[in-house]
């Protein structure tokens, strides 16, 4: 399946790499480190509408100035390689017209849930990350790991196990990272460009959400509110919220963590728990997601779905 994937990408005259939307450090570095490959003939499209909103501390990734955005692309491709991209709603506007035309499709990716949308499907479920799985297709084919495609890929791999503290982190990974900082990367520049350079307007949003944060059920529960107001508030935009539900769920005796976040009318949620089951929340309100980390959205005014969260989350503890 590797030759098959590289003969293609050798044969198609212009290739789209497409990053999911909301883009992270994973599918950043995973297109990054595509594209060091691909060489001029490939255009990585960021699922935003234009630079404003990239997100700031992945810029240090090579390839993204010259990256193209949901307002100037062109359908012009005949192999589009979507990467870290779970399922198709995750490719939107004509971002999805494009892969939807296009001749040949690839994906490359690593979550579980992911059944293969494209023509070519190569997904290796629960490996750290797509950029993991990038890895393992380059060395399967022996493609050389240049200084640029080691430093995206450490990038995908560091952010997307959360500085190799999450379960995904295995033996495999470690000896990956291993080998892309033999490759004379700056590991500890990467994680000062990941995480130690965060607008100000960020990080007072983030703790206004913290001290702001309230506790019920002998303190088993907390729930921080992000309504409109906040957001312009701070001029926080929507990926400002990430990491939040962690922090809390962080404290020592909590058991379930809500940030709850009014958008047009309904209220998203995000759930961490400390060993409740959190889909077991999630399933009354057509959610999804991971034991300890799900999320859904209610069809309610923040209060009331807040009221409702805590009524399901109290009958669990
Ligand atoms: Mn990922």
């Amino acid at each position: 399946m590797e030759r098959e994937i590289i003969n293609l990408i050798k044969n198609s005259s212009q290739v789209l790499i497409i990053t999911h939307v909301n883009p992270d450090g994973d599918t950043l570095g995973t297109a990054s480190a595509l594209k060091s490959y691909i060489g001029t003939k490939a255009d990585i499209l960021i699922q935003i509408k234009d630079k404003n909103q990239f997100p700031k501390m992945y810029e240090f990734l090579p390839h993204m100035d010259s990256a193209l955005y949901l307002t100037n692309v062109e359908n012009n491709y005949d192999l589009v390689i979507a990467v870290d991209v779970a399922s198709i709603d995750r490719i939107v506007e004509n971002a999805r017209k494009i892969f939807d035309t296009s001749k040949n499709t690839i994906v490359i990716d690593h979550h579980k849930t992911n059944k293969g949308f494209a023509k070519l499907n190569y997904i290796r479920g629960g490996l750290s990350s797509a950029s993991e799985v990038l890895y393992n297709l380059f060395k399967a084919v022996d493609i050389e790991i240049t200084k640029d495609i080691a430093t995206a890929l450490y990038c995908g791999i560091l952010t997307d196990t959360g500085c190799f503290k999450y379960e995904n982190t295995t033996p495999e990974t470690f000896k990956i990272a291993s080998i892309l900082a033999d490759c004379g990367i700056k590991t500890s520049e990467i994680a000062d460009f990941c995480y130690s350079n965060k607008p100000k307007n960020l990080i007072l949003f983030q703790n206004y959400l913290v001290s702001s944060a309230k506790f019920c059920a002998n303190d088993k529960i907390v729930y921080t509110l992000v309504t409109k107001e906040i957001m312009q508030k701070f001029d926080a935009t929507d990926e400002y919220t990430e990491g939040i539900c962690e922090t809390l769920r962080s404290i020592a005796g909590v058991e379930i963590a809500f940030v709850l976040k009014e958008i047009d009318f309904a209220t998203k949620v995000s759930i961490r728990t400390q060993n409740i089951d959190a889909t077991k929340i999630t399933d009354k309100f057509n959610g999804g997601g991971h034991k300890r980390a799900a999320g859904c959205t209610i069809k309610l005014e923040i209060n009331e779905a807040l009221q409702k969260l805590t009524e399901q989350a109290e009958k669990l503890l």
